[in-house]
């Protein structure tokens, strides 16, 4: 069984470009040997295969546990080529020596993700044992044995072997993801395995995210910092949609601070069941509009603060047609009736190619994004110097949420539509958080500042004399009333205050509210963004 010729070792779940590999490899002088189903999948399309039992002279053991686990198959893919004593030993065996081994593993993570569910035993089954054990030991003697673990390497590996000089970058690159493949496969066994045996608790003792690079940035927050994207792999498996997994339709790449940007609009719009607008600028909504109709919620979201929304980013929940791709290519700033407003990104779920064709014809830069919306009851990470902060995304929405009255003012339908859509809107804006809302538009919003009745002023501010009428939403509660923020919301027209409660002092929020005769109402609920 050794043949003494050039040999590769071909073992895959995901068979896909099985044959382009297998005749490009043969084509070079290959013999390939393979495993039961892979060697199977060879014969049906023609390729001349050697089965792997044929050089182990055992059969696939145990349900298929034990296929290549054999010194047959190790012992030709670890030998050191330029050890005499180890090619001595290959040799009094009969062993011939492996030059390729390609492997992709049983795919687990697709199994106890999926939406029709696993039992455990089948879980366990999945794991692969033999396929990390091939890509270990291949990747550890790289030097001699080119491993590849993704079928988007094939035509890399065959241009490879057609080259003249052996070049040891492009074996460590390979061996770098093997290494690579394993360590996260290893990881997602080991999550799951968390999971069963510690109900569903999502902060194991320690635990690995699957990164991989989507691209390098042309630099970070700002020119002089180097930076790169990454996508959480797991993730992308589930398809739990977020702004990694957007499709790119047009326009300039995409800059660090667009995907922060971007994440933050798409977020925000995405909390909206009616047709909405969101326009965000530095991470925090400067506009947010929901109408029935798609493009007076865009004109409404820009006049909520047009300085802001220019070269901002635009998000919708709806489908961008040819007539809201006009509106948001034409639109002029409400600021001067001239100057048309400029954007750096346009998200939303979908688009018509006429509503693609337009936008298309708005700037060669403007980027155009398609995104999925980000499943619930994700895990969010934070960094810190030396550490990372994990806590469960702030999935709440009003729905979830008692809007208690403690006022003696009992608030209209139409207030209560208006807190519940400023609390919307408060959940998405940086702490300290303020906004102003009315007819499902924010009218105006103060984020960030250190003192909250500084983000109020800011709020009012731009909210202007809309503000009468209007409700205004606190992320968190408001330690003082009197001679402080509340009373001054009461003073300037606000109708309806909602804010989670909790200080000591709420007796006086309470008492302030019923002098002015303005509603107050307590959500228990804090939504702080830092
Ligand atoms: O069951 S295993 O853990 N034991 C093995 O010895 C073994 N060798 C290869 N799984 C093993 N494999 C895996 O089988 C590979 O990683 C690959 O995913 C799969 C290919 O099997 P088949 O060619 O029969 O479809």
């Amino acid at each position: 069984f050794s043949t003494g010729g050039k040999q590769a070792l071909i073992s895959l779940s995901d068979k896909q470009d099985l044959a382009f590999l297998a005749n490009g490899l043969q084509g070079l002088g290959y013999s390939i040997i393979s495993t039961g189903g892979t060697a199977s999948a060879l014969e049906e399309a023609g390729v001349s295969v050697t089965k792997v039992e044929e050089i182990t002279h055992f059969p696939e053991m145990l349900d298929g546990r034990v296929k290549t686990l054999h010194p047959n198959v190790h012992g030709g893919i670890l030998a050191r080529r330029d050890h005499g004593h180890h090619m001595e030993a290959l040799n009094k065996h009969g062993i011939g020596t492996f030059d390729i081994v390609v492997v992709n593993l049983y795919p687990f993570y697709e199994k106890v993700t999926s939406a029709s569910g696993i039992t455990f035993e089948d879980g366990v089954e999945n794991i692969d044992i033999g396929g990390p054990t091939l890509i270990r030991a291949a990747a550890k003697n790289h030097k001699d044995v080119l491993v590849v673990v993704d079928h988007k390497d094939y035509p890399a590996l065959l241009e490879f072997l057609q080259g003249k000089k052996d070049d040891q970058q492009f074996r460590r690159k390979l061996a770098w993801k093997a290494f690579q493949h394993v360590a996260s496969y290893d990881s997602a066994v080991s999550e799951w395995l968390w999971k069963q045996s510690e109900g569903g608790n999502k902060f194991p003792p320690s635990f690995t995210v699957p990164l991989s690079l989507k691209s390098t940035l042309r630099y970070g927050e700002n020119p002089h910092q180097k930076a790169a994207f990454y996508e959480d792999k797991s993730l992308s498996l589930v398809n739990a949609g977020g702004i990694a997994t957007a499709i790119q339709h047009h326009g300039k790449e995409m800059s660090y601070n667009n995907y922060l940007d971007a994440d933050a609009a798409w977020n925000c719009v995405s909390e909206f069941k009616s047709p909405t607008c969101v326009i965000v600028k530095h991470t925090n909504p400067c506009g947010v509009a929901s109408r029935q109709d798609i493009l007076e919620a865009y004109r409404l979201a820009v006049k909520a603060d047009p300085v802001s929304a220019f070269g901002g980013i635009v998000a919708f929940n709806t489908t961008v047609d040819e007539d809201l791709a006009k509106e948001i290519r034409e639109f002029r700033s409400p600021t001067d009736g001239e100057t048309r407003m400029f954007y750096e990104i346009v998200v939303a779920p979908r688009y018509t190619e006429k509503g693609l064709e337009v936008l298309r014809g708005k700037s060669k830069t403007l980027r155009i994004l398609e995104a999925k919306k980000s499943e619930k009851g994700m895990l969010s990470l934070r960094q810190v110097g030396g550490g990372w902060l994990a806590q469960d995304s702030d999935d709440l929405t009003p729905e979830d949420i008692k809007f208690n009255i403690v006022s003696e003012r009992v608030p209209q339908e139409d207030e209560v539509n208006d807190a519940e859509f400023a609390w919307l809107c408060v959940k998405h804006v940086k702490s300290n958080a303020i906004v102003i809302a009315k007819n499902n538009c924010m009218l105006g919003m103060g984020s960030g500042q250190p003192n909250r009745r500084e983000s109020l002023r800011i709020a009012f501010r731009k909210a202007g004399e809309e503000a009468k009428g209007a409700a205004l939403a606190s992320d968190a509660f408001f330690p003082f009333a009197w001679n402080d923020a509340v009373e001054e919301a009461c003073q300037n027209g606000i109708v309806v205050i909602a804010e989670p409660g909790g200080s000591i002092r709420d007796q006086d929020a309470v008492d302030c509210c019923n002098k002015y005769g303005v509603s107050l109402l307590f959500t228990n609920v804090r939504h702080f963004r830092h």
